[in-house]
């Protein structure tokens, strides 16, 4: 019934007992589970409106008649309730059934909800604010996932290849977009993951840029940031291509970008902190003296979100984890003049880490 799920077996029992070890550690009877992708992750439900309650004994998945065929078909290790009286109405009467601290997820929360949901449940039950409890557990991929990110990388590795020799000075940045989107669906992608960059000339130097009417030039930079969901994971990569031949402060602040990732790379492993992988790019543009055009943070983590922990930032000291995909992207914005960014998906090992979005990393001239 689903395509997000087909032929992917996760261990959503063995997660449900990681969780429910996190939420006895923290003295919680019960957790509210609000934020949809940690409600795939714990039970594969794939849609758009949900609730998950997990108890030490007990998972139930609240959602309404629009998944009354779907939910049952594709949850796994949770019990479906179609709240015919709504959502708030069902989980609160579970709730009013006994005096209990029920966790919830307060990033992920609405203030309005909450207040709805602890109105009807009444005075017993006393709520707790957590934070990254399910986040946590996500940083660890397993071999599923793992198997699903890949394919989910191979796919944007794959398209990058086919429509490089498509760009030509006059398409739009637009045009090349739709190209990207269209190619990723045709290789089993459900979509994009985010919208697709392709920003040309001025605007590369736009580290968000999203792709525009804009028409391509010759002797222009062209960032191109796409990546795939696949079966309900994340790919992203980033790719940047001139237009003729690129002249020498060009191609220099290229060689120091892909010096930067090469850099950030080889720092990255499991036990050292996702600061000292961001420390490793920046001090290579910082010996160039490009660190000042490097607005952002080195990577971030890749899963079931295109950004998810850990953030490889400067200076944040969290240890990275075996098990771990995240992204290594640095760059280089220079107004007036354009940008470079290089982008790529790794595996964190104990010792180097794996590349999961193999390809050319060189600089491509058209
Ligand atoms: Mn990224």
């Amino acid at each position: 019934l689903s395509g997000e799920v087909r032929g992917v077996e996760h261990d959503h029992t063995g997660r449900m007992a990681a969780l429910r070890g996190a939420l006895a550690a923290r003295g919680a009877d019960a957790f509210l589970v609000a934020h949809l992708p940690n409600i795939f992750y714990l039970c594969g439900f794939a849609g758009s409106a949900g609730v998950l309650l997990v108890t030490a004994g007990e998972a139930d998945f609240f959602t309404d008649a629009r998944y009354a065929i779907e939910a049952p078909a594709i949850v796994r290790a949770a019990r479906v309730h179609i709240a015919r009286k709504g959502v708030v109405a069902e989980l609160a009467a579970r709730l009013r059934r006994r005096k209990q601290c029920v966790a919830f997820e307060s990033a992920h929360t609405i203030v309005e909800q909450q207040a709805q949901i602890a109105r009807a449940a009444g005075r017993g039950v006393r709520w707790l604010p957590t934070s990254g409890l399910v986040e946590d557990l996500r940083i660890v991929k397993d071999v599923a996932e793992l198997a699903v990110i890949r394919a989910a990388g191979d796919i944007a590795v794959d398209v990058f290849d086919e429509v490089v020799h498509l760009v030509r000075p006059g398409m739009r940045e637009s045009d090349l977009a739709a190209e990207i989107e269209y190619r990723m669906k045709r290789k089993g992608a459900a979509g994009p993951s985010f919208p697709t960059i392709v920003a040309s000339g001025l605007r590369s130097a736009l580290p968000h840029a999203r792709a525009s009417e804009k028409r391509l030039m010759k002797n222009e930079l062209v960032v191109l940031d796409l990546g795939a969901i696949l079966r309900g994971y994340s790919s992203d990569i980033t790719r940047t291509v001139f237009v003729g031949r690129a002249p020498a402060r060009i191609r220099g602040w290229y060689q120091a970008v892909l010096e930067a990732q090469r850099a950030a790379r080889v720092a990255l492993r499991a036990g050292v902190t996702a600061g000292k992988v961001d420390e490793a790019a920046r001090r290579v543009l910082r010996k160039k003296r490009l660190d000042r055009y490097f607005v952002h943070s080195t990577g971030h983590g890749l899963g079931i979100e295109v950004h998810e922990p850990p953030r490889l930032g400067r200076g944040v000291g969290q240890k990275l984890r075996l098990g771990s995909v995240v992204t290594i992207e640095p760059g280089v914005y220079v107004e007036g003049t354009g940008g470079i960014r290089i982008e790529d998906d790794f595996l964190v090992c104990n010792g180097e880490a794996e590349i999961l979005t193999r390809g050319v990393r060189e600089l491509v001239e058209l």
